[in-house]
């Protein structure tokens, strides 16, 4: 009897896709095939980005591709969760690229941007032109965001921003910083050139995770920027976190693709390989921890599908977004290293993906909200207290 080929799906799931989610899922697929799997194991041992697919990626309408108007691509909520999960396959950095410049920095401006931003900004970053990072996290200030020690003053028709934000994807390329800074009148956002006297970006060195990918660290100096840079109806912690909503829910879709290329690489590696006189994947034990792995996967595919329907269906929660991103990042880890044991000695070697993603999904655990945060959010939801602080 054949065995499973292909991209595991035992739910059919991928046949709820309308005609243009599946074109969108078949054109990313093909991109990462042919342009992205090809270089990504030279740009993860050299700690780089492949910087020149960033225009094709543009091109092909994956940035802030689930909004509406100014040069996006106002496709379903569904087809961005599954390019999420296509770009994933390659590489979480790849993924990466497209959630911080999509859901961090182009949602701020649509959502809480004046017109004259969202003219002047989106066309230019859904074409992949002006390229965005979003300054959360501080040396000092991860988890707690709200207490964050970055300062907002105002000064007439300007604002002076001094501060440091660490831990920023595409910080050192990015051509604009939504940076988040208190002011006396509370929590504000600013849309800062990375050319504005006082911004100095350096990118971080030694980082053993998401290494195809750029990370860095800005200062802020008496940056001043005037008042049309500010985010008019960004007015509370409210609004980044709901910036964070819109990249964790592409998190859930996209570490099933990690999760599945993983899958995919032991399952076809163990057929192949003979020990003991036979291959590997007659084994009874090799066989449980596959069907491990497709129950893992199956179930965050199931969870990230019913998001989108949550998401399409103005239902979402970010309850639901947490239990999603919390629950498919640590099954893609337990997917990933099972995966990475059964090639033996290979799974180490980048020439196979499980040890890449195994340790890309590190950083995953832990950006957009640890696992011990969203295991909180949930903690309160159930309880009705907040454990927090
Ligand atoms: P809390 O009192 O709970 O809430 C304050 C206000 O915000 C609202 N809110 C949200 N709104 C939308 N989406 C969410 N996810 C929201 N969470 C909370 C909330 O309803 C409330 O509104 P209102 O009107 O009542 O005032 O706030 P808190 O300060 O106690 O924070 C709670 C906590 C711990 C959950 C929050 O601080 C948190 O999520 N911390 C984790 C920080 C984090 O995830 N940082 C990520 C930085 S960006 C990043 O990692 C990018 S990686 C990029 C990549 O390469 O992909
Ligand atoms: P901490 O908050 O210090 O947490 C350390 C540990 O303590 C964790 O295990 C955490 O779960 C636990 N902990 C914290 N609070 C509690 C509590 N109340 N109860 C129990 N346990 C707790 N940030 C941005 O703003 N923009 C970006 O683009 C960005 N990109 C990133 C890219 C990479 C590769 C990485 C690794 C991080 C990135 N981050 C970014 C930062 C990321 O969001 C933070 O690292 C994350 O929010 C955690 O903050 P922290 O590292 O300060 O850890």
């Amino acid at each position: 009897m054949a065995g499973m080929e292909g991209t595991p799906d035992l739910f059919a799931l991928d046949a709820r896709l309308g005609d243009e989610e599946t074109m969108i899922r078949d054109t990313v697929r093909r991109f990462v095939d042919s342009e992205f799997l090809p270089v990504v194991a030279e740009h993860f041992e050299a700690g780089t980005f492949p910087e020149e697919l960033i225009p094709t990626i543009g091109e092909m309408g994956l940035f802030g591709m689930h909004l509406e108007g100014y040069g996006c691509a106002g496709a379903s909520a569904t087809a961005y969760g599954i390019a999420c999960r296509e770009l994933e396959r390659g590489d979480s950095g790849l993924r990466s690229l497209v959630s911080v410049q999509g859901s961090l920095c182009m949602f701020p401006i649509w959502r809480y941007g004046s017109t004259e931003q969202k003219e002047r900004y989106l066309p230019g970053m859904a074409a992949g032109e002006i390229i965005g990072c979003f300054g959360l996290t501080e040396p000092d200030h991860g988890s707690d965001p709200a207490n964050m020690s970055t300062r907002a003053v105002r000064r007439g028709d300007e604002w002076v921003l001094n501060g440091a934000k660490r831990w920023i994807t595409n910080a050192g390329i990015a051509d604009i910083a939504i940076v988040w800074a208190r002011s006396e009148e509370g929590m504000r956002g600013f849309i800062v050139p990375t050319d504005t006297p006082g911004f100095e970006a350096h990118r971080i060195h030694g980082k053993l995770s998401l290494r195809a990918s750029v990370t860095g660290e800005f200062y802020l100096d008496d940056v001043v920027v005037p008042e049309e840079n500010r985010l008019p109806d960004a007015l509370s912690i409210g609004a980044p976190l709901s910036c964070l909503s819109e990249a964790r829910y592409g998190i859930a879709f996209g570490v099933v693709g990690a999760a599945t290329a993983c899958f995919e690489s032991a399952r076809d590696y163990m057929l192949e390989r003979p020990q003991f006189g036979r291959p590997l994947a007659s084994f009874q034990i090799s066989q449980i921890k596959f069907a491990d792995m497709l129950t893992a996967i199956t179930n965050s595919q199931l969870q990230a599908f019913r998001l989108g329907e949550l998401k399409e269906a103005g239902e979402i929660r970010p309850v639901h977004i947490s239990m999603a991103k919390r629950h498919n990042v640590r099954a893609a880890i337990d997917v990933a290293r099972m995966a990475r044991a059964m090639l033996g000695a290979n799974g180490v070697s980048l020439e196979y993906p499980p040890i890449r993603h195994m340790a890309n999904l590190e950083s995953v655990l832990t950006y957009e909200g640890t696992e011990e945060i969203h295991g909180l959010i949930l903690g309160q939801e159930i309880t009705g207290i907040p454990a927090f602080r």
